[in-house]
């Protein structure tokens, strides 16, 4: 029976304010005759909290077959605001905080600017020096398997300091130590559970991996990850009633690795129960590869991780032991089953033995044992199934288990496509939209001190640093558009995405797995200006090709367009150059810009002075979203994958 929490769920603002105030008072960290937006946050997140805990003990009740999502990184963002909103008591708490003279989104706001994210400010174009996509990724999927009730949850590290707090001087980049963890009340240590696992560095997300130490201290993070996880795992797993046996593991527990990051899962989930429980190497690997699967989020050579085979000797000799084995087998099975493919076994091989660097290949390791293994946009899946990974599996025909969908389906929405040309419809998008860029101009006036025009175009690109990303592109591009462009600024993406209007998605084609930001831009009725890459391609099947400015060569163009380069037979954009010789000049003297009037933008600028028709664009976008949100992503993970079922808390 699940016991009555302490501070049951209430919708009643009265009873909230009241046990708002309790926090208030018994508070330890903070004076109690003090009622700022810091403590306000600190009691509502506390009162919060405290009304979840049945939610908790409801799991380990039924004990159905859970999910646990590995991730080296969870990119969290408003945990108060999404746990009031999957509780949804949003209306509630706030007005309960109103009658205590505090406004929700003052004490959302407060925390946010006491712990700014690293950006980078250039113009139109925030270079992201931290996480991207896969952190968001890992955080979206755990507020996804709350909303539908999933029995799932995810084991990530606890870093004690984030990448760096950025600060932008003359001098160029100052790095200031990140230390998130002070103030968050969502941290709840159970003192009950420990578990022995050798090594525990674990103070900084990514540590520089230019030295040996570095390496050998991300390579450590890793194992503890796993290790302490799974053995939690087993822990709740034998705990069960009515005892247990390892064969029935996978219909119990299924691990869902978020790139290769987690990989030393496979040979731990093997050494585990053979070195505690004497199990043979048939059900041990029986156990691992029907309990695995593995989410690919790259196939840029130099990001598939690869761990050098003597470092990982010497720290881990077992486990090297157990994938040696595990890369023999896979070469026996392809010579006895597949002698036709063969010739694909250097590179598709676990370890890769070849002076002066031999290593391990994580993603191998991955896609040889996981059960299921998937891409995240369907260009990405099929370039890993075509091209990457030919040779896949020990048992069943080779690649059968690479999925070549994106695992997204449609979704049903509430705005239909009948409503972008109705006028007062269409009015009423305008105002939203205005309401989010006039907030945003605000922020940036804030940050920056400059004053946006809220009338321009607002026109963004949020991504990681990389080459293939193309920002330095869009900076010579931006650098062009001078004389049209003037004033651009930075804020956080809550802010940044609902007040944009055309963004860029610009990177190589065949380079970017998905993008995740392109589907938040094109939900928020964002036009957006992009390449045939990643999710892109579906977004713009989803939504309509007339409302995609379509951009770039495409993926199969892009091998011919290298070699012409190579050979100096590529012709660049004049404007290139005339960018270029701007950037050294140093000074906004006279400027040609008539050439601009036949490109890309132009079309952008006269469809965007039409507002008629960038308002019905706008809206289109949004409604052919449904695809891309991540409750969707979910419900089709458990049901094809991790198969679990809905769970709901009475
Ligand atoms: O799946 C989330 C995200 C994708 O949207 C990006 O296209 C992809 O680059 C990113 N992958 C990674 C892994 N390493 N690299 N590069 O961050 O995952």
């Amino acid at each position: 029976k699940v016991p009555a929490a302490a501070h049951p769920l209430t919708e009643n603002p009265t009873e909230i304010a009241t046990d708002i105030n309790y926090h208030v008072k018994l508070n330890t960290h903070f004076s109690p005759f003090k009622f700022e937006p810091e403590q306000a946050f600190f009691a509502t997140a506390e009162s919060v909290r405290n009304s979840m805990g049945g939610h908790f003990l409801y799991f380990v009740r039924d004990n159905p077959k859970h999910t646990y999502y590995f991730s080296m990184e969870f990119l969290q963002g408003r945990a108060l605001t999404n746990a009031i909103g999957n509780l949804g008591i949003e209306n509630a708490y706030a007005e309960a905080l109103n009658k205590l003279g505090h406004e929700l989104e003052e004490i959302v706001e407060q925390v946010i600017n006491s712990s700014k994210k690293p950006v980078l400010v250039l113009n139109c174009i925030i270079l992201m020096t931290g996480n991207g996509g896969l952190g968001r990724i890992a955080s979206c999927f755990l507020d996804s398997m709350a909303t539908l009730n999933l029995p799932a949850g995810g084991y990530g590290l606890r870093y004690k300091y984030g990448l760096f707090k950025q600060r932008n001087t003359k001098q160029g980049q100052e790095e200031i130590a990140e230390d998130w963890l002070e103030f968050s009340p969502w941290e709840v240590v159970r003192y009950d559970l420990v578990y022995p696992v050798r090594f525990f560095i674990y103070a900084v997300l990514y540590p520089g991996d230019a030295t040996e130490s570095g390496k050998l201290l991300r390579l450590k993070q890793q194992f503890f990850l796993c290790s302490a996880s799974l053995q939690d795992i087993i822990s709740r797993f034998k705990d069960q009633r009515g005892g247990y046996t390892w064969s029935e593991f996978p219909s119990k527990i299924a691990v869902q690795l978020n790139d290769t990051h987690p990989t030393l899962a496979i040979p731990e989930l093997m050494c585990l129960p053979m070195e505690d429980e004497g199990l043979g190497w048939d059900e041990a690997w029986d156990v691992t590869t029907r309990t695995i699967a593995y989410t690919n989020h790259t196939v840029l050579p130099e990001a598939l991780e690869k761990w050098s085979q003597p470092v990982m000797w010497k720290l881990l000799p077992c486990h090297m032991e157990i994938i040696e084995e595990i890369d023999i087998m896979f070469l026996a099975m392809v010579k006895d089953t597949r002698p036709d493919l063969e010739y694909k076994l250097p590179s598709m091989c676990i370890l890769d033995h070849n002076p002066p660097k031999p290593v391990v290949r994580m993603a191998n390791l991955c896609v040889v044992s996981a059960h299921t293994v998937n891409g995240v946009a369907q260009l990405h899946s099929y370039t890993l199934k075509a091209e990457l990974f030919v040779v896949t599996s020990l048992y069943g025909p080779p690649s059968s288990k690479i999925r070549l969908t994106a695992l997204l389906g449609g979704f049903g929405f509430a705005i239909q496509s009948s409503f972008a040309d109705d006028a007062n419809f269409q009015d009423e998008w305008a105002s939203a939209k205005m309401a989010s860029k006039r907030r945003l101009a605000s922020n940036i006036s804030c940050v920056t001190g400059e004053s946006i025009d809220p009338n321009s175009l607002y026109d963004i690109q949020v991504k990681r640093i990389h080459e293939y990303k193309r920002q330095l592109l869009n900076i010579l591009g931006a650098i062009d558009r001078w004389y049209l462009f003037q004033n651009y600024n930075v804020s956080v993406a809550e802010m940044l995405i609902p007040g944009s209007e055309l963004s860029q998605h610009i990177s190589t084609a065949g380079m970017e797995a998905s993008g995740t930001s392109n589907m938040k831009f094109a939900l928020n009725g964002c036009l957006i200006i992009g390449t045939l890459d990643g999710a892109n391609v579906e977004i713009r099947e989803e939504i309509g090709e007339e409302i995609f400015f379509l951009f770039g060569a495409r993926a199969d163009e892009v091998p011919r367009l290298r070699k012409y380069q190579e050979n100096r037979l590529f012709e660049p954009d004049p404007r290139f150059e005339e960018a270029k010789q701007y950037i050294r000049s140093g000074a906004f003297g006279s400027y040609d810009y008539k050439p601009l009037l036949d490109s890309l933008e132009d079309v952008i600028y006269r469809y965007f002075r039409d507002r008629k028709r960038w308002l019905k664009m706008s809206i289109l976008s949004t409604v052919g979203c449904g695809k891309f949100i991540s409750d969707q992503t979910i419900a089709q993970y458990a049901k094809e994958i991790w198969n679990i079922q809905e769970c709901r808390v009475p």
